[in-house]
């Protein structure tokens, strides 16, 4: 603290500095400290703002000796300075955000007596306006300048940013052109949209009296704010925007914004048909205000710019990760650059404030496998969440608190004035291209309508809603201000109103003969190429060979060191090892995984995976990313396989499955040529994500005719870690099962592993893949592949006991996974089962049953049939299989119905398995008496 001591020799300065840094807390008083040594050093080397705050003091100590003959107007710069000081940190506090009722109050207030001044100083000229670009200004000009800077339509958050670049950008941007200077023609085009906003609502309500639409009336603005933001972003360099967004305004951004032809929207409120895209298939489609859409707007200045709105579920923000997945498969597939690309994501003020989806999403903005270049987004903060008001929905302060945890700037913005809206968006833009960060703008507006149109609002919000009954419009607002400023005649504004509402009429007459729905495939140009899957696609897996010579080739290569680099020993073993199973013909379960994604990268194809330490895989099998030892410089060997590949990315998750899976879901809806996976650290951990499976991926295609390839490992299988390590919950996943709508598999072999990788690729459609991951298997002995088994073949559903002689089988006994090894096993150990036939089922959904019925011919003779699961019997995929083999007479034997899926204790889960194959043997013998 001795510096401290220095700066405030004169005990009322101190008394100043600690006022004016009370907020900062006794920490940062050291920080200061530290400022003031550097200053003393260097003026230059810290901030412009510090520099002027020492300069006073210095000033002070080289004139005055003791703080009695500090002049009055020395003490009163510091205190003008607290007060400039307090309207940049707190002034939001007092800004007019709130259209139509009081704010909350806050205290301290802004008012002069709280800074020790009082009305004799304000025609008093201050240094402090230097602080704020002024120069010596009297007080009432500067007080002037910060109450219109900080206290009008827009407040701002931004003085816990650390990093002063961003700070002094804000400072500049704000503190200088923070009121809007629109041109004329501007301020025509910002009433042309609002219009068009306001217009479209009330003809909905006019002509589909009561259905649910979502309107968007009290935050009008955010149409004129989207349309300029488009406009200046496509001058600035962006060719596309990729938006996230609830049901509230939906349909009017679809409208005026993705101009969606209006006879569509019309058509989808008339409840019509779709029409299928596949005779065969029963489409269900969904409401309108979920539905994806993309199109390419060309913009005022001739570009073209290609929007994308995902489709999201009614889940309020779990389409966010997803839509940063999308942005940044763009990015890496063919933009190449975040400042091409914007995305947005509109939020409610109720499910902002609450949804942990956002911190998650909003922790994942600057880290290098996610980040997106920044996101801009937007609270539609109507005061109310359906019937809940806002006291009760947060704790915190504003519903973008959560912003501060990543310190973005945070703007907020009244509803009602649409130029400050604009204008505050167009900053947010610039801010996010400069800095590739988020920043949230919090539009205050209201509801005019309940929930939904059909809803009574007056029930829980009275006092609000006669507020709002008799408040004017946005477009009323804004259109009085228009015409004071002689810009528009009130004549002209008719006209303008008229010749839209026949716009739209002639769109309701021409919906009217439209005879069915048709829904339009999201990011269909991405999609061109590959066709939705018909009934017969899974009846037989495509071949996936590759050629042997140019397997060990690439084998090699990815376990060969670079010389120049030094490794820590146990990897290059590590390394050896694997070049050693080459040469015994024997590959274990990470040379199978790594050579499906060399293999592929050597098509062309490209490679993702996330997951939490997936880069050297949580049970260190995998080892994608190589360390060195010195400088810890990273070196991923599936990158260096030729010079033609497709690129091969890998990285460890923040610790989120919600977020993460969401994101790499969204990546995988942008990229159909890349093999993109997400991987669990244990399997149970993906119900973290659960919105994610339900809403997502098993039944988007139903939903939305879209296609996604997302692989999913989840490690699963019961060797005595207890209740949640032990489970990937199969039975979730074949619950959601029916129409094809993803694959389901448990694997045994590295070499089947291997070509249902490949299989992923190489089918002209792409479907959600499942993969329980094992464990034991990674390094069991039995579970190893030869070179041929990858180089020839395909995946196979179903892999027959070919030990067995088929006549001789009296009971066939059918398994999935690391159960398997144990049933060989005990055989073994046993001497016994010769009349068993052991057949693994890989591939649970699409169940294989054109193969199983073969085998059930096969083994003719069989008189028993036996399904066996270490899983507990409520759970793993007997229920799924009782109420698909129904007539085949199948019985169970598995763990007794449990309500956790495993025991902590290692030696009950031991002998419960042993229990399970004792079953198997005794079973069997019973069947031979
Ligand atoms: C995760 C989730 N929980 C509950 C709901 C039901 N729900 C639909 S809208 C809504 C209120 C949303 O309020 P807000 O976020 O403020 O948006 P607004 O409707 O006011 O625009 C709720 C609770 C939902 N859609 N999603």
């Amino acid at each position: 603290m001795a510096a401290v001591h220095k700066i405030v020799f004169l005990q009322p300065h101190s008394e100043i500095l600690m006022d004016k840094f009370s907020f900062l807390g006794n920490t940062s008083i050291d920080w200061i400290d530290e400022q003031y040594e550097k200053y003393r050093q260097d003026p230059n080397s810290v901030e412009k703002d510090w520099a002027h705050f020492f300069e006073g003091f210095e000033f002070a100590r080289k004139n005055y000796d003791t703080d009695s003959q500090v002049p009055e107007n020395v003490h009163k710069e510091f205190k003008v300075l607290n007060l400039i000081e307090d309207y940049r940190s707190r002034g939001h506090l007092f800004t007019k955000t709130n259209p139509v009722r009081e704010r909350r109050k806050y205290t301290p207030t802004l008012e002069l007596k709280n800074f020790n001044l009082s009305e004799d100083d304000l025609n008093t000229v201050f240094q402090a306006g230097e602080e704020i670009s002024m120069g010596p200004a009297p007080l009432k000009d500067i007080i002037s300048h910060l109450e219109k800077t900080y206290c009008e339509s827009i407040g701002i958050e931004y003085n816990y940013i650390r990093n002063p670049e961003r700070v002094k950008w804000i400072r500049e941007n704000i503190e200088l052109a923070n009121r809007p200077k629109f041109t004329d023609e501007e301020k025509r085009i910002i009433f042309n949209m609002l219009n068009r906003a306001t217009s479209f609502e009330q003809f909905l309500q006019k002509k589909f009296v009561g259905q649910k639409r979502f309107s968007i009336e009290g935050g009008e603005a955010l149409v004129p704010a989207l349309h300029a933001l488009v406009q200046r972003g496509s001058r600035l360099g962006v060719k596309e925007v990729i938006v996230g967004m609830a049901h509230r305004g939906r349909l009017n951004v679809l409208g005026n914004i993705f101009k969606k032809q209006f006879k569509e929207i019309f058509s989808e409120f008339e409840g019509k048909e779709y029409e299928e895209y596949d005779a065969d298939k029963e489409f269900d489609g969904d409401v309108k205000y979920h539905l994806g859409f993309s199109n390419e707007v060309i913009t005022e200045s001739g570009e073209p710019v290609h929007l994308t709105l995902s489709p999201n579920p009614s889940h309020l923000e779990a389409v966010d990760p997803v839509v940063q997945g999308i942005a940044r498969a763009k990015i890496d597939n063919y933009l190449k650059d975040e400042k091409a690309i914007l995305p947005i994501l509109i939020h409610g003020d109720a499910a902002i404030a609450a949804q942990g989806i956002v911190y998650e999403v909003l922790q994942m903005s600057q880290l290098d496998g996610y980040r997106t270049g920044g996101t801009i987004h937007i609270v539609i903060n109507n005061q109310v969440g359906f019937t809940t008001n806002y006291l009760d929905a947060r704790s915190s302060t504003y519903c973008t608190d959560v912003g501060k945890t990543t310190l973005c700037p945070v703007f907020h913005v009244n509803g009602d004035d649409i130029e400050a809206m604009v204008q505050t968006i167009l900053i947010a833009f610039e801010y996010r291209q400069k800095f590739g960060m988020d920043v949230f703008i919090d539009l205050l507006c209201y509801r005019k309508y309940g929930h939904n149109e059909g809803d009574e609002p007056k029930f829980t919000q009275p006092k609000l809603y006669d507020l709002i009954a008799n408040h004017p419009n946005p477009r009323e607002i804004y259109l009085k201000q228009i015409i004071e400023e002689g810009i528009i005649k009130q004549d002209e504004a008719d006209q303008i109103i008229a010749k839209f509402g026949d716009t739209l009429e002639k769109n309701l007459d021409a919906s009217k003969k439209m005879k069915k729905l048709e829904v339009m495939q999201f990011l269909k140009d991405t999609w061109k190429d590959l066709s939705p899957a018909g009934p017969n696609d899974f009846d037989q897996s495509p071949d996936t060979s590759f050629d042997k010579e140019k397997l060990v080739e690439l084998a090699k290569k990815f376990n060969t060191l670079p010389k120049d680099k030094n490794f820590y020993r146990k990897l290059k073993k590590l390394m050896n090892d694997r070049l050693k199973m080459i040469e015994v013909d024997g590959l274990d379960w990470a040379m199978g995984e790594l050579l499906a994604y060399a293999t592929l990268l050597e098509e062309g194809f490209d490679v993702r995976i996330s997951g939490q330490d997936c880069e050297r895989g949580t049970f260190s099998h995998r080892h994608a990313v190589l360390k060195t030892e010195d400088s810890e410089e990273e070196y991923l060997p599936l990158n260096h396989l030729s010079d033609k590949q497709g690129d091969f990315s890998i990285y460890n998750s923040l610790l989120s499955e919600y977020a993460v899976l969401g994101f790499d879901y969204g990546y995988a809806f942008a990229s159909p040529q890349s093999l993109t996976v997400w991987e669990a650290q244990f399997g149970d951990f993906f119900n973290g994500a659960q919105i994610l499976i339900d809403q997502f991926l098993s039944s988007a295609e139903d939903k939305w005719r879209t296609m996604n390839g997302l692989v999913m490992y989840l490690p699963h299988g019961y060797e005595g870690m207890g209740s949640e390590h032990s489970s990937g919950r199969m039975e979730r996943f074949l619950q959601l099962c029916a129409e094809d709508n993803m694959q389901v598999c448990n694997i045994t072999t590295p070499a089947n592993f291997f070509h249902l990788l490949r299989r992923q690729m190489h089918r002209n459609f792409r479907k959600p893949l499942i993969v329980f991951t094992p464990k034991k298997l990674l390094r069991y002995p039995k579970a190893k592949s030869k070179m041929d088994e990858l180089a020839v073949g395909k995946f196979l559903e179903v892999v027959d006991d070919i030990s067995v002689n088929p006549k001789e089988v009296d009971t066939v006994l059918f398994c999935s996974g690391k159960i398997y090894y144990e049933i060989l096993e005990e055989k073994e150990k046993t001497d016994s089962g010769e009349n068993i036939a052991v057949v693994r089922l890989e591939q649970i959904y699409p169940l294989p049953d054109k193969q199983m019925d073969k085998i059930l011919e096969k083994y003719s003779n069989a008189k028993k049939h036996l399904w066996v699961q270490e899983e507990p019997k409520n759970m793993g995929a007997w229920s799924f299989l009782a109420l698909n083999y129904e007539t085949t007479r199948l019985e169970c034997i598995s763990r007794l119905a449990s309500a956790s899926p495993a025991s902590g204790s290692p030696v009950t889960s031991a002998a419960r398995q042993q229990a399970i194959l004792d079953s198997v043997f005794s079973h069997a013998k019973q069947t031979v008496k």
